[in-house]
Parts: C-alpha cells; structure tokens; sequence
C-alpha cells in the first residue's frame, strides 16, 4: 500500500514539473506502458500474501486510471495554450502602412515643368476634347495628313477629336496673347495605338518661345541645356533632321544611347542614339493662322513624351506598366 501511495506523489510531482507534451507523454509511458512502474506493480502482485492482494489490485487499477487522466488533461491543457497563440503571435512584427507616393509620370512632369520655368516659361493648360481645327488644321496639318485619320485619331464627333497633342493649346494661347510668347503646355495626349511602346493615352509636355530674332541656334541651346538637366550634363546629343508640318526646318533630338553608350543594341535598333525630342522652327504658316506678323517674329517649338523620357531616365522596358498601378513598380520611383 505505501508503495502505491509512493507512486502515485512521485508521477504527481513530476507531472507538476512537466513543462511540454514530450515529458507529459515520456512520463506516461514510464509510469503506464507495458513495462511501466504501475503497469509493474499490477504484475507483482502474486508476490503479495493473499490477503492482501485484492485491497493492491484495487489501489493500483485505481491509480492507473487517475494517472492516465492526469496525464491527458495536462497534455489538453499546453494544446489549448498553444492553439491560443497561434490566433494571436504577439511577437510578430506589424503590417507596415506604406506611404503613398506621387506617381514616376507626375515626378517626371514636374521635373520638366521646373526645368522650363527656370528658364523663363510660363505653363499653359487646356481641353483634352479639341475641335478639328486647333488639333490639326491651326497646325498647318493638312486634310489628308495621315495623322488625322480615322485609324491614328479619336474622333468624338466629325469635327471633334481628342486631342492627338498638346499644342491644340499654343494656338489658343497665341491667339490671346501677343509676343514675347513662351509656355510649355503639360497633359494627356490620345492616339489609336497600343504596344510595349504606345498606350491610346500618354502624356506629353510641349513648348513653344516666340520673339523677334530667335533662331535655330537658341533652340538647339535651350534644347540642349533641357537635356543635360533632365538627364545629366554629361549626356551627348544630337539634332537631326526631320519633319512635322507645323515647323519648318524641323529636328529630332537623340541622346547617345543610355543602355549601349552609342555602340549599338536592341533598345537603340543598332543606331547608338535614342529619339527623345521632336523640336523645330514654327512654320509661317500657323504664325498666320493667329495672326502673328511673319516679318517681325519667329520662335521655336518642341514636343516631347513623358512615358519616354520616364522610361528612358529609369530603364523600364513595357509602357504599360505605369498604368496598372501595382505598388510594387509606383513605390520604387
Ligand atoms: C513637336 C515637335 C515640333 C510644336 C509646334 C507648336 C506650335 F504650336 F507652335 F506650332 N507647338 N508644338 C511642335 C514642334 C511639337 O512635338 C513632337
């Protein structure tokens, strides 16, 4: 009977002491398994006198029951506590609330936009549904220019479009105001064109200076000095000729390209340069179309494309991944 009540304090004290499931479990199989201390003792029993025998088995049976439950409540007790934590992991870091940011387009505007004021110019805005004529036929575009048709132009209506440029707004300035005229003019432009490379909307920044005697040296200077801000001033370019109906000459400005350094590769299509400004001298033309005297004033104007020049500056290759607003891509800029 002693050795009984032994048994029973010294698996209560250590089931006490248990501090994990693995103990609870081994002190099981030590007090209760097939060669375990009570399981042992049930079987010495024959060795007791007869009389005392019954009372034993009794106590022992007794024993093994009360133990086997104690044993299960403890290990039901730590699964409880554990299942607890893991609703709540106090210790875990929390979810950080990220800040939000100006999207890479509206940087890279305003980093034109500063550029230009600092070199004098005033920022004229204006409609994004623009009539035929200040879209096109003010711009010395002619009827069967290519550009105003159907498959290149969103037309709202037969003499409505959306406009395909921004300088729809230099004519309704120029018509308001007379010379010394310059202004960029920012926004969203809208062409019929879907690739890596175009989206139906994109963003263009315009500029146009008008004064007497500007030549083509003050827009190469003025261009040229745009260039070494917005990129860095060690960047090599080059004006080369072209042609927009609304300039005459014309010129396309190139960077040496920013991924070979001129030596050609795919993103240059082998060229060593990389388009990054239309520009040229106003054409007669439109000076006539709002009334500016011919004789007295020329002026230089330049167009540009903000996704190009962000994609350019920050070597991203799928246009469209400035509108699908991931947080992902719009954080890193
Ligand atoms: C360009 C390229 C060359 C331009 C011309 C005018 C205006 F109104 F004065 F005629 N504004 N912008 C121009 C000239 C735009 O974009 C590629």
């Amino acid at each position: 009977m002693k050795t009984i009540a032994q048994i029973r304090e010294d698996a209560l004290n250590e089931l006490n002491a248990a501090q994990d499931s693995e103990t609870i479990r081994n002190l099981s199989v030590r007090y209760l398994g097939r060669k375990g201390v009570v399981t042992q003792f049930l079987r010495n029993i024959s060795a007791l006198p007869p009389e005392e025998r019954p009372q034993a088995g009794k106590k022992a049976n007794e024993l093994k029951i009360e133990l086997d439950q104690a044993f299960e409540a403890a290990l039901k007790k730590l699964e409880d506590a554990s299942a607890a934590d893991d609703r709540i992991d106090v210790s875990l870091p929390g979810r950080p609330a990220y800040c939000g940011v100006l999207h890479p387009l509206t940087q890279i505007t305003r980093q034109i936009c500063d550029i230009f004021a600092r070199l004098g110019f005033d920022i004229a805005e204006g409609p994004e549904v623009e009539s035929d004529y200040y879209n096109f036929e003010a711009l010395n575009t002619p009827k069967d220019h290519p550009a105003r048709d159907m498959q290149d132009t969103f037309y709202v209506s037969d003499n409505i479009v959306l406009r395909t440029q921004t300088s729809s707004m230099q004519i309704r300035f120029m018509e308001n105001h007379t010379p010394p005229v310059r202004i960029i003019a920012p926004g969203k432009v809208y062409r019929c064109d879907s690739d890596i490379t175009h989206t139906p909307m994109f963003h263009q920044v315009e500029g146009l200076l008008v004064d007497e005697n500007i030549s083509f040296g003050d827009l190469k200077g003025m261009l040229t000095t745009f260039v070494h801000q917005i990129f860095d001033d060690q960047t090599s370019l080059r004006f080369r000729p072209s042609f927009f109906p609304f300039t005459e000459p014309s010129a396309e400005v190139d960077i040496l390209c920013v991924m070979c350094r001129g030596k050609g590769c795919r993103v240059c299509k082998q060229t060593g340069w990389l388009e990054v400004l239309g520009s040229g001298m106003v054409h007669p033309a439109v000076f006539e179309n709002v009334r500016y005297d011919t004789d007295k004033y020329t002026g230089f104007a330049f167009g540009m494309g903000v996704e190009r020049i962000a994609m350019l500056k920050y070597g991203i290759d799928d246009i469209r991944r400035f509108f699908e607003n991931d947080f992902r891509f719009l954080r890193q800029f």
